[in-house]
């Protein structure tokens, strides 16, 4: 048997060289191994059964045509993808991203953190991830129906509420979870929890829309309070103006933090008074019903600015919450968070700090929350979602604010207990990446070689 340090180098190798041009699949990967050498040191069962490399390694990958109708008469293909990454701990579960820049590498770096992040949530769920890139920017009502409608012809024979269950992510909200559930429901006559992230009319949970930014904030005010901390009086960065960055702000806002930005991928706006409930309700209107610009909140409220082409980690704030896309936080972005006095960073989005950001913080010691810990507040609901369809019963909204809560305070003190370092404070990538790397690889164990 090769030498721990050996075996991590060489499966990477071959990672790289089965997986070509994938670099935020390899980085995904890079980021997972640089946790495991004592893991896998300490259970040499797991280097037996070649754990490392089967769990790289998905278990159906499904490229699909998507042909669909514009509104202009002319036929327009998109390539869909669904990656089946892991099945140990039960059926695939995770989002499906409608963006340009969609491809196969993307697909399996999500669906590869979704695995580790779908087990540090303590329920029954496996990871998956698809997608299209179909981009819904600009599109009318009727060309994002025909697109859903044709994306999930195809789709539906891959899925399954016991099979594999997906939901929103990056372009994907309620009203194409609603078209595709349609859909999905008109071809296999079939009313399932087959999708998550549903309406409420129709199979959805109370607080899943809030609970992705929400289950961050909580996140990052369970790092501040072990620390004697807390969000409120402190000012607070954000990247993203979609789903997770506004239930960040907002439940950022409502603890008493004062949130001075908010993105796109057209600039930041940064508004000195910080934002209030109005004006978040306001951003919101504006991205889900006028699908307008960020921008537009700078002539709205007197006093703001927008920058555009810019990030905002130049603003001097004490914390930060990143919840736009993989790789918005770069080692240079990181140098100025930290000497301008950030002091904690929750990951809302998935993989948005690259890995230099991530040794910077980590090497300043300040608190740093891995996006496959702190964003893992909605999958969490989706998996109650899952549980009310199956039992086609609604929970009622303090239960699950509660257990929201719970669980993401269960996720913290996993990487507690797996992160702690020898000299006293917490590294939460190596604390989630073991805790979740563990359960997966002690329930394939019990699988055998399958
Ligand atoms: P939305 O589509 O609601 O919002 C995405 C936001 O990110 C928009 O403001 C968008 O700006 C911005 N953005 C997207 N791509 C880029 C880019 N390339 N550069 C700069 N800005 C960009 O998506 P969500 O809020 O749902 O998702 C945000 C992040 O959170 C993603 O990483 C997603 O994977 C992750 N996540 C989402 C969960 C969920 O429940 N929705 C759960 C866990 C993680 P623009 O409009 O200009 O494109
Ligand atoms: O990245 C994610 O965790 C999501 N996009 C949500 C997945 C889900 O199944 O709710």
């Amino acid at each position: 048997m090769p030498a721990t340090p050996n075996l991590i180098d060489d499966v990477y190798d071959e990672i790289l060289s089965r997986n070509p041009g994938e670099p935020e699949f390899h980085q995904a990967v890079r980021e997972v191994f640089g946790s495991l050498d004592r893991v896998l040191e300490r259970n040499p069962q797991y280097v037996q059964a070649s754990i490392l490399e089967r769990i790289c390694e998905p278990e159906r990958q499904i490229i699909f045509r998507v042909p669909w109708v514009d509104d202009a008469n002319r036929v327009r293909i998109n390539r869909g993808f669904r990656v089946q990454f892991n099945s140990a701990l039960g059926p695939y579960k995770g989002g499906l991203r409608f963006h340009p820049t969609v491809g196969l590498g993307t697909v399996k770096f999500l669906g590869f953190e979704q695995v580790f992040k779908n087990a540090l949530t303590g329920l029954p769920i496996g990871g998956g991830k698809g997608g299209s890139d179909f981009d819904p920017k600009g599109r009318s009502e009727g060309e994002i129906m025909r697109f859903c409608q044709s994306f999930m012809t195809e789709l539906y024979r891959h899925i399954g509420e016991h099979t594999d269950v997906p939901a929103g992510d990056i372009g994907v909200g309620q009203r194409e979870l609603g078209y595709m559930f349609g859909q999905y429901k008109r071809i296999t006559n079939h009313f399932t929890g087959v999708l998550t992230g549903k309406g409420l009319e129709y199979g959805g949970s109370l607080i899943r829309t809030e609970a992705t930014g929400y289950g961050a904030t909580y996140f990052l005010q369970n790092m501040l309070q072990a620390q004697g901390k807390d969000i409120a009086g402190h000012t607070v960065v954000i990247s993203g103006s979609g789903n997770v960055a506004t239930h960040a702000a907002e439940k950022c806002t409502a603890l008493g933090g004062k949130v001075l930005t908010l993105s796109d991928s057209e600039g930041f706006i940064y508004d000195p008074e910080g934002l209030t409930q109005e004006k978040i309700d306001w951003v919101k209107e504006l991205k889900n019903k006028r699908r307008g610009r960020i921008s537009e909140y700078a002539v709205a409220f007197k006093g703001a600015e927008f920058h555009a082409g810019k990030t905002p980690w130049g603003v001097k704030c004490d914390l930060a919450l990143p919840c736009a896309t993989q790789n918005e936080l770069l080692g240079p972005d990181a140098d100025v968070l930290l000497a301008n006095g950030c002091v904690a960073v929750s990951e809302g989005a998935n993989m948005p700090t690259n890995l230099d950001g991530v040794h910077k913080f980590k090497a300043a010691g300040i608190l740093f929350a891995p996006g496959k810990a702190a964003n893992a507040g909605g999958v969490a609901v989706s998996g109650l979602e899952m549980s009310q369809n199956s039992a086609r019963i609604s929970w009622k909204e303090d239960e699950l604010q509660r257990l929201l809560v719970d669980i993401m305070k269960g996720i913290h003190d996993r990487c507690v207990e797996y992160g702690t370092k020898p000299g006293g404070g917490v590294d939460y990538v190596k604390g989630a990446n073991i805790a979740g790397f563990k359960k997966v690889a002690d329930a394939m164990l019990a699988y055998g070689v399958v």
